[in-house]
């Protein structure tokens, strides 16, 4: 595995890269250019001076998180093809810089969903917190509305004020949509940038739906074991993968994880993949806790141990972790402190290591 760092870029992350490039075992970040329009090709400038700044403090970055799909990609409009033009731009743009990886979403309208941002643990950290009642209570609006009042200096991801204006008119638009017809919208996608990506050597990484059930109408559709099945089928190639985010399949309680990682990974179909863990309060609430396995509900050694066995050789990046230390007065980012997924990433290379030494020396 190569170990990574999400970094939002100059002016959207109040941690730098000399600071990621201190922590132990990092090889590299996973950016974006945030303030881009969906839908549009990204500039080549841009994309330059994204890449030089990265290289001047020593960093790789070969992994893209994310090129957003635009909504109309998703619901089949008419205006589409434009769209998955521009992809395919900003596809052949990364891939000259080196860029080998892309993380995106089919998550209809939004990107994902949490009840609070910064929730206070009794240790005296917080973190993000999922609580299904409120979620279902509340309206798209009023979630915003909290979002922008907590996080008062950054913007969301998903839940930009611009988004949210035209937010009803989207929602309305995805009433009615058939499973089927969203699949076959994949499938219009994918085909057409699948051949793209084979010649660019870019692998292109899913990322499943966060939360993984439906929430304010919405369907959700990449969040099983069958679903991933169903969307790596219908385009066979090796670059059409996933990202497997631990985080986003661990918040259904069924999900098996390291036998997806396994599955998956032995078809070389999991190109990147983001490991965190969660803490179940009850059937449906939990927060996100602490990467090691006894402070959560996932077993991150069974985790790391499939990625292990499987031999995986692909980005893996610590995700989510809480605000510790005087981060929980600064604030920053909700789930994208320094320390507490610094010392995850040290933590699941820790495990890397004991599995790599017991596996040389048996
Ligand atoms: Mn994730």
């Amino acid at each position: 595995m190569k170990m990574t760092f999400r970094w939002f870029g100059t002016n959207q992350d109040p941690i730098s890269l000399e600071y990621i490039r201190q922590i132990p075992g990092m090889t590299g970040v996973v950016t974006s250019l945030l303030t881009y329009p969906v839908g549009e090709a990204w500039p080549m400038d841009q994309i330059q001076a994204m890449k030089d700044e990265i290289s001047a403090h020593n960093l790789e970055v070969e992994v893209i998180e994310s090129v957003n799909i635009h909504e109309d990609i998703k619901l089949g409009a008419p205006s589409r093809d434009e769209k998955i033009e521009n992809y395919i731009t900003t596809m052949e743009r990364l891939a000259k810089i080196g860029i080998k990886c892309i993380c995106y979403n089919m998550m209809p309208v939004l990107d994902w969903a949490r009840s609070h941002l910064y929730y206070n643990l009794p240790d005296g950290s917080n973190t993000m917190r999922y609580e299904a009642d409120f979620i279902n209570s509340v309206s798209v609006e009023e979630l915003a509305a909290r979002y922008a009042k907590e996080a008062d200096t950054y913007e969301m991801p998903g839940w930009e004020p611009e988004r949210m204006k035209t937010i009803r008119q989207t929602l309305e638009k995805y009433k009615d949509m058939k499973e089927d017809t969203f699949y076959a919208n994949m499938k219009y996608f994918l085909d057409a940038i699948i051949p793209h990506a084979e010649k660019l050597d870019i692998k292109m990484a899913v990322h499943p739906d966060d939360p993984p059930q439906p929430i304010f109408g919405l369907p959700k559709l990449i969040i099983s074991r069958d679903n991933i099945r169903r969307y790596l089928d219908i385009n066979p190639s090796p670059n059409n993968g996933i990202t497997l985010c631990t985080g986003s399949l661990g918040a259904r309680k069924e999900s098996d994880i390291p036998s997806m990682i396994r599955e998956f990974g032995k078809e070389g179909r999991i190109h990147f993949a983001h490991v965190r863990n969660l803490r179940f309060e009850n059937e449906t609430d939990f927060y996100e806790s602490a990467h090691f396995t006894p402070y959560g509900s996932l077993d991150m050694y069974a985790i790391m141990k499939a990625f292990h066995d499987i031999n995986f050789k692909g980005w893996v990046r610590p995700d989510h972790g809480r605000m510790i230390w005087d981060e929980t007065i600064k604030k920053g980012r909700p789930g994208y402190g320094l320390y507490d997924r610094a010392l995850g990433a040290t933590y699941l290379q820790g495990l890397w290591e004991a599995m790599t030494r017991v596996k040389q020396e048996s």
